[in-house]
């Protein structure tokens, strides 16, 4: 069942920042302006096996890029299939969370995803099922999210979907965004300060597992312009589908709850 609401337990606090309204006509407009947006640049690291390409990043082990894994008409499908559901009817809204049963919609990019070879390890790959919940979030230029890593309460191995829009996403070490939090100094980062942008576009699948999940926070920053290297990206609207699996002892307590 979905439900249309920021809900800071699950999500984690004030991590969405917004910088106001949005209409379900942005997004509709941007899915007009995309459709031919082929990204076509190459990767730096590839890996030549049968899967699709990805993008790996050495200091981040478990964080895999996926470029351009969905085509046009898929990401065309999706954008449609979440403007039909009325998620975002309401202007405030900017968040759509799932849980149990995905929508079709969403199943259907699982099954894509199911079918990476080595997106996860062998233990998350073949968990039944591989997702249980799913966030929406909707971008204007100039919002952005906390650099954060995803609550405990989520198993290890999670995906985020790109549409519409593409944005920086920046990896820093986690016990730098905050220390009282428990967060300890196992990095894999050589340089404490490290920051390690990743271009998201639309299409893109970008997984995290390990080091990648608990070791390293993600986050957006909030800004209508991202620079990096010699790339200058000006965002227009985003849509992202985060895809989580709830531990079984929160699927219980949920229970217990209700
Ligand atoms: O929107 C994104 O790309 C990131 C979303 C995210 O980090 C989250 O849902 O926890």
């Amino acid at each position: 069942m979905y439900e249309e609401l920021p809900d800071e337990e699950l999500f984690g606090p004030g991590d969405f920042s917004d910088s106001g309204e949005l209409e379900v006509d942005n997004i509709m407009n941007e899915a007009e302006s995309h459709e031919n947006d082929a990204q076509l640049t190459p990767d730096p690291l590839i890996s030549s096996n049968s899967e699709p390409q990805k993008t790996v990043f050495p200091s981040i082990p478990g964080l895999f890029l996926y470029k351009n894994l969905l085509t046009q008409e898929q990401q065309n499908k999706l954008v449609d299939a979440i403007i039909n559901e009325g998620y975002f009817e309401r202007p405030e809204s900017n968040q759509a969370m799932c849980f149990g049963t995905l929508p079709p919609f969403i199943m259907r990019v699982v099954d894509i995803i199911e079918n990476i070879p080595s997106i996860f390890p062998d233990e998350i790959k073949h968990r039944k099922p591989l997702f249980d919940q799913s966030i929406i979030n909707v971008y204007k230029p100039g919002d952005g999210i906390n650099s954060h890593v995803d609550l405990d309460r989520f198993e290890d191995g999670i995906v985020i979907i790109s549409l519409l829009s593409a944005c920086a996403m920046k990896f820093i070490p986690a016990y730098l965004i905050n220390k009282e939090l428990g967060y300890s100094d196992t990095s894999t980062a050589t340089n404490p300060n490290e920051v390690i942008p990743v271009i998201l576009r639309p299409g893109d699948v970008l997984a995290m597992s390990g080091p990648a999940r608990y070791d390293w926070a993600h986050g957006i920053e909030a800004t209508k312009i991202d620079i990096i290297g010699d790339e200058r990206i000006v965002r227009k609207v985003r849509v992202s589908i985060t895809l989580r699996k709830m531990k079984e002892i929160q699927v219980l307590n949920q229970c217990a709850d209700n």
